[in-house]
């Protein structure tokens, strides 16, 4: 196995990242006439420096060629829309090799922790950890509990056990949703042992209540975010940027990060 280059993700143990992924999981509702264009959230990561991007196949062959290593690239392997009614799985839809070629640094992967189909789950996550390893590439699971015996997909005892399965299945970092409850976020990071825990943004809330959220996730011991319609949605993305990576990476207070959105 060759060495996991974590390191080319951080920035003084810090990341933030900028994902793209929604197109596929929730459909074009998600954009609008500027945001549509990948070309625009290019602009976005390689102008705000972020530590990755993460989108699926397509979007790395069609547009990620043009910006090649400007910004580092976190593949997503699997994937579905939110129009499959089915248990919840995301079968695996790109190679490592694949990931490799098209220049990745990290591969993503999402594990739904609880769906009836948890076993195959693991098994086919299990196969892509091992892979992407032996090419030193980290592994990001998007660690997300979901299915008929997950009653509450943000609850902190879910969300910990969550953390403690992508500990154990051998995941790199663990992108995982927010309880709102700085306190308990703290057990959940600590349940995630050495795996480094992301937050993802979740849907778009108003600036101060998303730059407090980010505030709150910096202090459980989490060490950034993945964020996408918080960012791209907004209607200044740049200033946006700046005021998150004041946060994240200046352990900056919310009204200083604030101040750059002005
Ligand atoms: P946002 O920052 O826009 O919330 O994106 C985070 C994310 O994990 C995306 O990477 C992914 O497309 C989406 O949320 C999936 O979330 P869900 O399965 O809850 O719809």
């Amino acid at each position: 196995m060759k060495r996991v280059r974590i390191e080319r993700l951080m920035t003084d143990e810090k990341a933030l990242f900028l994902a793209y992924d929604q197109g596929l999981e929730h459909g074009p509702i998600d954009f609008n006439a500027n945001n549509i264009d990948p070309n625009f959230f290019l602009y976005i990561a390689i102008n705000g420096k972020y530590n990755g991007i993460m989108a699926q196949k397509g979007i790395a062959e069609k547009y990620y060629e043009n910006y090649h290593k400007k910004v580092p690239l976190v593949l997503k392997l699997n994937g579905k829309t939110n129009i499959y009614r089915g248990f919840p799985i995301a079968k695996q839809l790109c190679s490592v090799k694949k990931a490799v070629e098209l220049g990745a640094d990290a591969i993503g992967y999402t594990v739904y922790v609880g769906s009836p189909l948890e076993p195959e789950i693991f098994q086919e996550f299990g196969k892509i950890q091992e892979e992407a390893h032996d090419y030193g590439l980290p592994v990001i699971a998007w660690m997300y509990p979901r299915g008929r015996y997950v009653v509450n997909e943000t609850s902190t005892s879910i969300l910990s056990y969550a953390a403690r399965v992508g500990l154990e299945l051998g995941a790199d970092i663990l992108k995982m949703k927010y309880n709102d409850n700085l306190e308990e976020f703290r057990w959940i990071v600590r349940c995630a042992g050495d795996a480094k825990i992301i937050v993802a943004g979740g849907p778009k809330l108003g600036d101060k209540s998303f730059l407090q959220k980010v505030k709150d996730v910096m202090q459980t011991g989490a060490v950034g975010m993945a964020v996408g319609r918080q960012v791209w949605q907004h209607e200044s993305p740049m200033k946006m940027t700046a005021a998150i990576k004041k946060i994240v990476f200046d352990n900056a207070d919310v009204e200083d990060a604030k101040a750059l959105l002005k």
